[in-house]
């Protein structure tokens, strides 16, 4: 199957954050990754939103051209999504020629086509800098909850949307004028004449996520209304008609349409003009959009009703958009230092732990928290303790009694068919739920099967049955590494240099022929050559991480016994309040057991 897989475009105007990251960005690749494995020819397509008032406003501040701040952000960007392994197959840029042909192909055809009407509007205009000021230039006291600093489309305390006009003491940004308020003549698109026809696509996407279809359908129940694409700036797309020398078009309805360009643009660079087409025409092919909660109306009433304009065009199959992760119960933002970059993150963990992480918590049906200590819980915990040392135990035990391990000289029994069985029933969840884009819940089934495994190859005692029964010992291994070849498999889309590196562990002939294809999760005919290596990972260790996260607590010394094989040395349990802890002090020259019980101290 074909699948064109487009991500949000990311605005130009500030670094990536792991709120993006887990936003979208991160989903949409282990998607991609999964589709591929399952052998679908898929593209990839995102790039940056070069244009409109974000990019402008700091590029303002910093009293530089915005094309300055948009080469600076693209840059970046990439890096970014580079680094953590996301990996677009065009990362592309709407200050493009072929995205401004692009637009004015569908401008123009909405134009010709009546979906594009004339009308006057009432804007902020400021007379000391003697322009017409974007909303977002706009800056007063709210309203409805009066808030001092609202901005003219928005209020970020409240969340209402706001008109400049609502405004109380509204002020310039850039030099504290009050506005007047003028007259100028706008392109609106006609969104209300697709009313009917989204309400009755919307009804066909009954497989979609709560989130996305009930805040579609409550926004289109309000009805939709007409809407400006053509705004009083000089940094966008030109608006290819007459009298519009001045105006650009609205950053949103250009931006959009970069999923088209975007196509195009690589489908040139393969040598293959059309390419484009067979995702965006054929209606065997499916689309999906990823995105942040906050853009869903955008792609499910916007984009989908300028498709339909366009007739002949697919519409998305599937919109996934997740909700927000927070870190430490606040909203990421650079601005205010909270949360971390990509680039500050990886600065400190290596990017499988975090990709693990973040797939852990994916604020997939609600919002999520990024804590430091969870972080370090789950990676620790999860990824390194129970899948990273299963597969170090079992592949250090083939390597240490020089074995090679075959399907050919293994007998199943009972217990080893049972333990197939499972697995192949936890494949199957998390395949679905990865085609259902519910990654979190896919990665539980692979946390089950990791911790059954375990099982298995602890109750099996391989170590006994090599002394006493050799074939059955074999058999063990052999099931024990395949559940690791699977485990592994599943692993990949989440984690894939980490998948890459311990598939080479495990050496499995499997992989070595195949690689990454749904064949790895086959029960047939594979032999295994296990690598002897040093453990897998290193564990996450949070105060190394930041050394200003120090968890000082008060305990109560309620044991203390000699250690038995140091006699510098206590042995001592702390009662913390909620649990116990058990440490090891050099304080036996200085302190008897009975001057510590009881103790209070710091820990
Ligand atoms: N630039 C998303 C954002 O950065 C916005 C998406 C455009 S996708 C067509 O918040
Ligand atoms: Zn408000």
């Amino acid at each position: 199957m074909k699948i064109l897989v487009n991500v949000a475009l990311p605005y130009a105007n500030g670094p990536i954050h792991l709120g993006h990251v887990a936003g979208a960005y991160l989903s949409s690749d282990i998607f991609v990754r999964f589709q591929r494995m399952k052998g679908n020819e898929v593209m990839f397509v995102s790039g940056s939103d070069e244009h409109g008032t974000p990019t402008t406003i700091t590029a303002d501040r910093q009293k530089v051209s915005p094309q300055v701040i948009a080469d600076k952000f693209h840059k970046e960007h990439m890096e970014a999504f580079s680094n953590l392994d996301i990996k677009f197959d065009i990362f592309s840029r709407t200050t493009y020629p072929e995205h401004s042909d692009t637009v004015k192909e569908f401008f123009l055809d909405f134009y010709e086509k009546g979906i594009l009407t004339e009308k006057t509007m009432v804007s902020p205009f400021c007379p000391t800098d003697n322009r017409f000021m974007p909303d977002r230039y706009i800056e007063g006291t709210c309203p409805h909850c009066k808030f001092e600093e609202a901005r003219g489309d928005q209020c970020d305390n409240c969340g209402r949307i706001l008109d400049p006009q609502d405004l109380i003491d509204p002020k310039c940004i850039l030099c504290g004028t009050k506005p007047e308020f003028r007259e100028t003549r706008h392109m609106f698109f006609r969104l209300d004449q697709f009313q009917d026809q989204l309400l009755k696509w919307l009804d066909t996407r009954g497989f979609w996520k709560q989130n996305v279809l009930s805040f579609t359908r409550n926004f289109i129940k309000a009805g939709l209304r007409e809407r400006p694409i053509t705004r009083d700036i000089e940094w966008g797309v030109k608006v290819p008609l007459p009298g519009y020398e001045r105006k650009r078009i609205y950053v949103w309805f250009e931006a959009l349409i970069g999923y088209v360009s975007g196509a195009r643009i690589l489908s040139e660079k393969l040598g293959k003009k059309d390419y484009w087409k067979e995702f965006y025409f054929d209606p065997e092919a499916r689309i999906y959009q990823f995105m942040g909660k906050d853009n869903i109306i955008f792609h499910t009433i916007i984009w989908p009703a300028m498709l339909m304009a366009r007739g002949q065009y697919n519409l998305p199959y599937l919109v996934d958009a997740n909700e927000f992760l927070t870190f430490g119960g606040k909203q990421f933002s650079k601005s205010r230092g909270i949360g971390y970059t990509v680039d500050e993150i990886l600065k400190i963990a290596p990017k499988d732990y975090v990709r693990y992480y973040l797939a852990s918590i994916m604020p997939e049906s609600s919002d999520a928290d990024f804590t430091l200590e969870d972080f370090q819980a789950r990676v620790n915990g999860e990824l390194i303790d129970k899948f990273g040392n299963y597969v170090h135990r079992l592949t250090s035990f083939v390597t240490n009694n020089n074995l090679t391990i075959s399907s050919s000289e293994s007998v199943l029994d009972g217990k080893d068919k049972e333990a197939l069985n499972f697995a192949k029933e936890r494949i199957r969840a998390f395949t679905e739920l990865m085609e259902e884009v519910e990654i979190k819940k896919a990665l539980s089934e692979w946390l089950e099967l990791v911790k059954y495994a375990n099982s298995y190859f602890n109750s099996s005692e391989p170590w006994r049955l090599i002394k006493s029964d050799m074939e059955k010992c074999r058999s063990k291994l052999y099931v024990s590494l395949l559940l690791a070849q699977y485990i592994t498999g599943m692993l990949y889309p989440l984690t894939p240099s980490t998948a890459e590196r311990i598939m080479e562990k495990i050496g499995s002939s499997r992989y070595s022929e195949k690689g990454f294809t749904m064949e790895i999760f086959s029960r047939e005919d594979s032999e295994f050559s296990p690598v002897k290596s040093d453990p897998p990972f290193e564990k996450l260790d949070i105060i190394r991480i930041n050394p200003n996260f120090v968890d000082l607590r008060v305990g109560r010394i309620i044991e203390a016994k000699p250690h038995p094989n140091a006699d510098r040395l206590y042995v001592l349990k702390v009662n913390l309040g909620d649990s116990d802890i058990q440490l090891v002090a050099g304080l036996r020259k200085h302190y008897t057991e009975e001057d510590l019980m009881g103790h209070y101290i710091v820990v």
